[in-house]
């Protein structure tokens, strides 16, 4: 297993220049920065190059984020949208593939945040996305990249809330490249074993994140067990990247999307929040070896 942060962490808007925080996150003790792919059509492929240089330059893995907005939503029964959708993930895989990120997580079979005012059809919008995924996975194939469906929890998601209904999702959907993905903030909310329910993704789980139940870095004396999380990624033999997603800073386009409303980070400044972070990938290390 790989270890790795998400820059959001750090940033208040999403996108930006992520160079900044190879080097940062190296230095930290990560294996692993996760980038946010939602505005990789506002950069030129130049730029792509440069984030791969310097990646190798670092020994750092880069790995891609994206809650997709609402134009990117596979689900939608309107055809020419989808099709749009389809042409802003082709040129994001062709820069991924520049960049060197093989995998891509988040709400991929659907949007985030979802607006449940505006009402929605389960079953029909299931149906539609799975078919729609399909398209996605030989378009990312192409670029050798995985993509991997993250369960969301309930107020943040309706199509996939727990390990159950993601592994349905996949299993329907039914492409090598097409994974499951859990995180550890959204599971606390929605499954009665989170061990078990890791079990449960046994061969179909592409990406793990990890966060305590508040979002804050893993820690002693929490309330997720992460010695049995550890140990249920080892059951079923996990070697992909475990990412922590840590939103601890109120504030922009980040902290609304996650509805941070207060300040978890107790007033940190950004050296402290290097310095949790570079704490938590070690006890993550750690307690995971056990
Ligand atoms: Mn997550």
């Amino acid at each position: 297993m790989k270890f790795g942060i998400y820059y959001a962490y750090w940033a208040k808007e999403w996108g930006g220049d992520f160079l900044p925080y190879i080097e940062k996150v190296g230095k930290l003790g990560f294996d692993v920065l996760e980038v946010a792919c939602g505005a990789f059509h506002l950069s030129p492929d130049s730029y792509f190059r440069e984030l791969r240089a310097a990646a190798q330059a670092n020994g750092v893995i880069l790995s891609g984020g994206y809650g997709p907005r609402p134009e990117h939503n596979l689900a939608n029964p309107d055809n020419a949208a989808v099709k749009e959708a389809f042409r802003f993930y082709a040129d994001v895989f062709r820069k991924m593939e520049l960049a060197g990120i093989d995998r891509i997580g988040g709400a991929l079979y659907s949007y985030w945040p979802v607006d449940f005012a505006a009402g929605f059809d389960k079953r029909a919008d299931f149906e539609r996305s799975v078919k729609n995924m399909r398209t996605l996975a030989d378009l990312a194939a192409d670029h050798g990249i995985t993509l991997c469906m993250e369960s969301l929890n309930r107020f943040e998601g309706y199509m996939i809330n727990d390990a159950s209904e993601d592994t349905a999702y996949v299993r329907a959907v039914d492409k090598p490249n097409v994974k499951a993905m859990l995180d550890t903030f959204h599971m606390n909310i929605e499954e009665d074993s989170v061990p078990d329910a890791i079990r449960s993704t046994a061969g179909l789980l592409g990406h793990f994140h990890v966060g305590e139940a508040n979002r804050r870095c893993p820690a002693p004396g929490g309330r997720i067990d992460w010695k049995a999380v550890g140990g249920a990624l080892r059951d079923v033999g996990y070697d992909g990247y475990v990412v922590m997603e840590p939103f601890v800073r109120m504030g922009g386009t980040v902290g609304k999307n996650v509805s941070l409303w207060r300040d978890l980070s107790c007033g940190a400044d950004d050296a402290q929040l290097d310095a949790l972070a570079a704490q938590s990938v070690h006890y993550l290390r750690e307690v995971f070896a056990e």
